[in-house]
């Protein structure tokens, strides 16, 4: 007997199927067959799709439709992302602000909403965690939030569950940061590959080029690990819409004497003084200063490897 039910998410990609997960009653093979199939290129992990369930005994199902994405990332493809958890360390690998600033500054550019963690705090010296305490209620400043976490701390498993909950979640951020050690936290079932930062560096960037949907057993949300340095493109952007994208220079610029400020050498700009005051990071100034210039370059710094993907 054939049964109509309603979208749910895949949650991986296999070589024949995809895997769609039905929260409370399991997961199921699913295929595209006919002109779907034709008309749609490859599906990604987080697409909603509607499916005929025609074998209940072996879980077997046919894709009937699948939903417009609202987002996507590229590497790995993951489709209608939530949020993404963006996680950096004071050390170990040491902070970067500059990764860190063009990382959101992408992500504002393709409107995904980040939330950022610093991990590995039980590596801090009381001195050290003042100094990220400080960095951390910067970034709050400006509008994220920000949780400092550790793996070993069981507050941070909590937290992070917290965060999670109801939504579709990337892990994402640079290569030793401890995204796997905190997904196996949080799934203690499931097994994930982790690494010592000497190794990382040895090896050298790490070419997964797919990931899966891992689901909390009450069915309340849907997290992506991903490898380091591999999430988000560098985009595109009109020079004067760089500003755009570090709020906090957007919204002191519209008290700039000329409205099309772009915070530079301008004469009564607010942004410039802001930066004076320590209004304004002069670290983030830097870094929209430098992404301006990026994006005046234009294609010819695309090219640039290190800068392609974060
Ligand atoms: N002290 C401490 N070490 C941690 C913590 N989280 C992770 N680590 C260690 O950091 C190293 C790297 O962790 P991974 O989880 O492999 O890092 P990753 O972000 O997944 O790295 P990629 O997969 O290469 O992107 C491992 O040796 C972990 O044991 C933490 O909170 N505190
Ligand atoms: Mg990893
Ligand atoms: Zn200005």
């Amino acid at each position: 007997m054939k049964k109509e039910i309603e979208r749910y998410r895949i949650v991986e990609e296999r070589k024949n199927y995809y895997v769609v997960d039905i929260p409370g009653q399991g997961q199921v093979k699913a295929v595209l067959k006919g002109a779907i199939r034709k008309n749609h290129r490859r599906l990604a992990v987080g697409d909603f799709v509607t499916i005929d369930l025609f074998d209940k005994e072996k879980s077997e199902a046919i894709i009937r439709s699948v939903e417009k994405r609202t987002n996507e990332l590229p590497r790995p493809l993951v489709a209608n992302i939530d949020q993404v958890i963006f996680i950096n360390c004071f050390i170990e690998p040491e902070l970067e602000f500059s990764y860190i600033d063009r990382f959101l500054f992408a992500a504002s550019v393709n409107d995904i909403t980040v939330r950022m963690i610093f991990n590995k705090i039980d590596l801090l010296t009381e001195e050290d965690r003042e100094d990220l305490e400080a960095i951390a209620d910067e970034y709050r400043e400006i509008g994220y939030d920000v949780t400092c976490t550790s793996m070993n701390l069981p507050e941070t498993v909590a937290d992070i569950k917290e965060i999670c909950r109801g939504k579709l979640t990337v892990f994402a951020g640079p290569s030793g940061v401890g995204k796997s050690s905190l997904m196996s936290k949080l799934f203690p079932n499931q097994e994930f590959i982790t690494n010592e930062l000497s190794e990382l560096i040895s090896r050298g960037k790490n070419t997964t080029t797919h990931t899966t949907l891992l689901t909390f057993d009450d069915g309340s949300g849907y997290v992506a690990d991903t490898p380091g340095f591999s999430m988000m493109k560098m985009p595109k952007v009109e020079p004067d819409q760089v500003l755009l994208h570090f709020h906090e220079i957007a919204k002191m610029g519209s008290q700039c004497r000329f409205n099309n400020c772009m915070h530079e050498h301008e004469p009564g700009c607010a942004v410039k003084e802001g930066v004076e005051n320590y209004e304004i990071s002069d670290i983030r100034y830097e870094n929209y200063l430098a992404l301006l210039e990026l994006m005046r370059e234009g294609a010819k710094d695309y090219k640039n490897k290190d800068l392609k993907y974060l």
